[in-house]
C-alpha cells in the first residue's frame, strides 16, 4: 500500500476566464471541462482525465489537493491511519467529483485538505497507445509542459506536518532544512515516485499554498518557458536559475490572479534507501537558488 502520486490540485480563481486563457494560452495546458462555473485542465502527457481543477470564488487560493494511492483497499487502511493520529475524515462518494470515484478527505496538521483517491478516470494522453509519436504535435501553445510535478505548502510547525506525511502516509523524507537548533524549516517528501519531492512544506501560514510546479525535460525548455512568459507580460518571481535542494533548474511567476506556478527540470534520482540531504540555516539561501544565494522575502512571505 502506499501513497503514489500527486493527482491533482483544486484551487479557487476570482476571474475564471482570464485564468482558463492564461492555462491554456501561455501555460499551454489542454482544456478537458469547462462550465461557468468550473474548468478542468491537464497537461499533454498526463493519462488521468484531469490534473487541474478551477472554480471561481471571489478570493484566489487552493481548496485541495489529491494523491493517488496505490491500490483500492488503501483508502480503508489510510482511513484508520489517518483517524488514529486525531484527524477527522470524510468520504466523498464516486458522483461527486469529476474524473473519479470514492475519495478520502481530511486536513492535514498544517491546516490544507488533502484528499486520497484510487480510482481516477483514465482518459489518456495526447499521444495515444496506437504507434505513438515521440513528441507533441509541434503547434501546441504556449510553455505546453508534459506533466505537473510537485507542489509546496506552508506549515507554522513543519515538523508536525513533516511527520504526518512520513509516519502516517509513509512518504520518505529526502531533504530538509533544519534551523540552528535542529528544527526543521522545510521538507521535500517522495511518495513512489524517483523524484526527489512531490510535495515539500516551508515554514509559513497554516493553510497556504506557496506553489505548484510544471514537470519540463530539459533547462533549455526552461529558458524558451522565460521568453514565453516575458513575451506575455507575466511576472516572474525568481529565475531561470537552480536550487541548492533538489539541484532542480527553475522558473518562478504568477497567474494573473496572483497564484505562483514553477516549471521545473533536471534534480537528481531517489531511491527508496537514498539518504537524506540535510541544508543548514545558514545555508539556506544556496539551497534555494543556488547561484544568488538569497533568501526573498517576496519569494517567502507570497501565498495564497
Ligand atoms: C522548491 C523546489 C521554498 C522552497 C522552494 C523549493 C519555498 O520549490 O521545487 O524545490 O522555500
Ligand atoms: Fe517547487
Amino acid at each position: 500500500m502506499g501513497i503514489l502520486r500527486l493527482a491533482h490540485i483544486d484551487v479557487r480563481t476570482p476571474d475564471l476566464d482570464l485564468a482558463a486563457a492564461y492555462y491554456t494560452e501561455v501555460m499551454g495546458l489542454q482544456s478537458v471541462q469547462r462550465t461557468a462555473e468550473e474548468a478542468y485542465f491537464k497537461c499533454w502527457d498526463e493519462e488521468d482525465h484531469h490534473s487541474l481543477r478551477m472554480r471561481y470564488d471571489p478570493r484566489a487560493g487552493m481548496d485541495s489537493f489529491t494523491f493517488r494511492v496505490e491500490a483500492e483497499d488503501d483508502l480503508h487502511e489510510f482511513e484508520r491511519k489517518v483517524e488514529a493520529y486525531g484527524c477527522p475524515t470524510t468520504r466523498v462518494s464516486r458522483g461527486d467529483a469529476v474524473g473519479q470515484g470514492e475519495s478520502l478527505r481530511f486536513e492535514v496538521p498544517s491546516g490544507q485538505i488533502m484528499e486520497l483517491v484510487w480510482d481516477i478516470e483514465k482518459t489518456g494522453n495526447i499521444l495515444g497507445k496506437h504507434n505513438p509519436r515521440p513528441t507533441p504535435p509541434p503547434d501546441l501553445a504556449g510553455i505546453a509542459p508534459p506533466r505537473m510535478d510537485h507542489m509546496l505548502v506552508n506549515a507554522e510547525e513543519v515538523a508536525e506536518a513533516s511527520s504526518f506525511f512520513i509516519d502516517v502516509l509513509g512518504m520518505r523524507l529526502t531533504e530538509q532544512v533544519l534551523d540552528g537548533n535542529g528544527h526543521q524549516l522545510g521538507v521535500w517528501l517522495a511518495g513512489r515516485t524517483n523524484s526527489p519531492h512531490d510535495i515539500a512544506i516551508v515554514n509559513g501560514p497554516n493553510g497556504a499554498l506557496h506553489h505548484w510546479a510544471y514537470w519540463l525535460d530539459d533547462w533549455d525548455h526552461i529558458r524558451k518557458a522565460a521568453d514565453t512568459l516575458a513575451f506575455n507580460g507575466v511576472q516572474i518571481d525568481q529565475g531561470p536559475t537552480r536550487h541548492g535542494v533538489t539541484r532542480g533548474n527553475t522558473i518562478y511567476f504568477f497567474d494573473p490572479l496572483g497564484i505562483r506556478n514553477e516549471v521545473f527540470t533536471g534534480g537528481y534520482w531517489v531511491d527508496p534507501d537514498t539518504e537524506i540531504i540535510t541544508w543548514t540555516e545558514d545555508n539556506f539561501g544556496k539551497g534555494l537558488f543556488y547561484y544568488e544565494n538569497v533568501i526573498s522575502q517576496r519569494f517567502l512571505r507570497m501565498h495564497t
